[in-house]
């Protein structure tokens, strides 16, 4: 899944692609280079990121979906809210990111349900300006704690109407989690497999990636991150993660080709 943020403000590309030709083109190139699916977003969720108004998130992304699906492209909408989903979908979406899975506007999962259209729920606590304050796992840690929390979002999801093929889970890296909680979670992604559903992972260029290649206490920048990204995707290839969500298309097909390889050849030796 190949990252499309027509955002002015979003970490690490954020006022890169925010106009209708510059999101198209980004997409188009993501195509090239062996994205299966485009994930569009209008709204930054970085630590501190403000709210953009709704009429901003439509006009930002209903373009740029509407002319990538048109030109053959599996689309998803990376949004919270109901309006948006559904002007998305009208628009040619097949696939709602929601990365409050459905907690913060809860009638986007009415409007997926009576699609049928695929939905992702990654584990939330809180809108980015409030999410810092969240990232108390006690008593039962991070892995047992998002396993219940978005187990109780998988409940809710069922019952407005979603079946579980339908839906794909998601840690939810870098959203209230410090960077050890983000490793954790990685370790033990068997765990949220139990919930029956498949998975996300959307890890590229996050501060834990920074964190983990620190020198001398400062972590490494966004753009040096790329590398470190490359091997987890190859880690979470092979231990059967349905979907990466990725800015660097390129360097991501280059790892799966590398574990596509390794299951081929792994018998002839
Ligand atoms: N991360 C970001 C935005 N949307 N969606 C899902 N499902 N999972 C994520 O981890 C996720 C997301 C923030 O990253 P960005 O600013 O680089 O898009």
């Amino acid at each position: 899944m190949g990252i499309v943020n027509v955002t002015p403000d979003s970490f690490s590309d954020g006022g890169l692609y925010d106009t209708t030709e510059s999101a198209v083109a980004h997409g188009r190139d993501l195509l090239a280079q062996g994205a299966d699916l485009l994930d569009i977003g209008g709204e930054s969720t970085r630590p501190g990121a403000t709210r953009p108004l709704v009429a901003d998130e439509l006009g930002r992304v209903v373009p740029v979906i509407r002319e990538l699906a048109a030109a053959g492209a599996v689309v998803s909408v990376d949004t919270m809210r109901a309006e948006v989903a559904e002007a998305a979908l009208a628009a040619g979406a097949g696939i709602v990111n929601d990365v409050s899975g459905g907690l913060a506007d809860p009638r986007i999962l009415e409007v997926v349900a009576g699609t049928d259209a695929h939905y992702v729920a990654m584990h939330w606590r809180a809108h980015a300006d409030r999410m810092r304050d969240f990232t108390d796992y006690s008593p039962d840690g991070v892995v047992e704690t998002v396993r219940r929390e978005l187990g109780e979002r998988l409940d809710a999801i069922e019952a407005a109407g979603i079946p579980r093929e339908r839906v794909l889970l998601d840690p939810g890296l870098g959203f209230a989690k410090r960077p050890h909680h983000n490793w954790e979670l990685l370790a033990a992604l068997d765990v949220l497999e139990q919930l029956g559903c498949r998975l996300l992972v959307g890890a590229s260029r996050k501060s834990f990636l920074g964190s983990l290649l620190a020198e001398g206490g400062v972590p490494r920048p966004i753009d040096g991150r790329e590398h470190a990204h490359a091997a987890l995707v190859a880690v979470l290839a092979l231990r059967g993660v349905d979907c990466l969500r990725v800015h660097d298309v390129r360097a991501t097909r280059d790892a799966l080709a590398v574990v596509a390889a390794m299951r081929t050849d792994g018998g002839q030796r």
